[in-house]
């Protein structure tokens, strides 16, 4: 049976998703990246990054969420465009424009916005510019389709899901006036059964949820040599 390496938050909610869209059994194994359980090397093994989500089935040890959404869609051969090179082109490029862009710059806008020791408007403004940016991008793409690839729900949506719930957070509370697509997109992959499932498991386990000196060296190592 798979073993989904799960901590209630972005990345992984793609793969939760996938997983309740496709009805793949699966085991459900917590790691609370609030209390550092990613740092152990148990977890470490299986993804060197040190961050969630991960996957083993069987044989097969998978990390990196948009990784994960195409081996299992590979796995599945669901929710994948058509095989023509064109159509495979623009999923490639739009699954590594989630991962490389909308991820990365949603994160530090959150971390500079909300978790940094000290107010930088620099790396604010960089981040909040950049994330803006490409949340800007998916919105015009979702502006001319009903779904990222076209006409059909397909991996790349549930990527674009896994961020776009957190999108207020990332952008600001009135940031759905300007994205209206994305918000479309949200709202209807919300209303789906299996969206709704994979909301549900954060619930199954007591995940720590307060934000204090512990969590902060857990998920900002970073910080350690300078005192913070
Ligand atoms: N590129 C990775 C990023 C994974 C990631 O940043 N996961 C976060 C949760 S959304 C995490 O586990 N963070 C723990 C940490 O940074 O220590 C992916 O797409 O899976």
């Amino acid at each position: 049976m798979i073993k989904f390496y799960y901590h209630p938050a972005p990345n992984p909610a793609k793969v939760a998703l996938f997983l309740e869209e496709s009805g793949l059994p699966y085991e459900l194994v917590p790691v609370d990246i609030r209390k550092g359980e990613q740092h152990a090397p148990a977890f470490t093994a299986i993804n060197p990054n040190a961050k969630t989500p991960a996957l083993v089935d069987g044989d097969a040890t998978v990390f990196d969420s948009n990784a994960i959404l195409l081996y299992l869609a590979e796995k599945t051969g669901r929710f994948l465009p058509v095989t023509t090179p064109e159509a495979r082109a623009q999923m490639h490029s739009w699954l590594m424009f989630v991962a490389t862009g909308i991820g990365p710059y949603s994160g530090q806008a959150v971390h500079f916005k909300h978790y940094a020791p000290e107010p930088l408007d620099y790396a604010v403004n960089r981040y909040d510019f950049e994330a803006w940016r490409h949340w800007s991008i998916i919105d015009a793409q979702l502006a001319q389709h009903r779904y990222m690839l076209g006409d059909e729900y397909t991996l790349v949506d549930m990527a674009v899901w896994g961020w776009a719930r957190a999108v207020p957070f990332v952008l600001g509370a009135d940031a759905w006036e300007k994205l209206p697509h994305v918000k479309r997109l949200l709202d209807e992959i919300n209303a789906r059964p299996a969206a709704q499932r994979a909301e549900a498991l954060k619930a199954r386990h007591a995940f720590k949820t307060e934000m204090d000196e512990d969590v902060r060296k857990a998920l900002f190592p970073q910080n350690a040599p300078l005192g913070a």
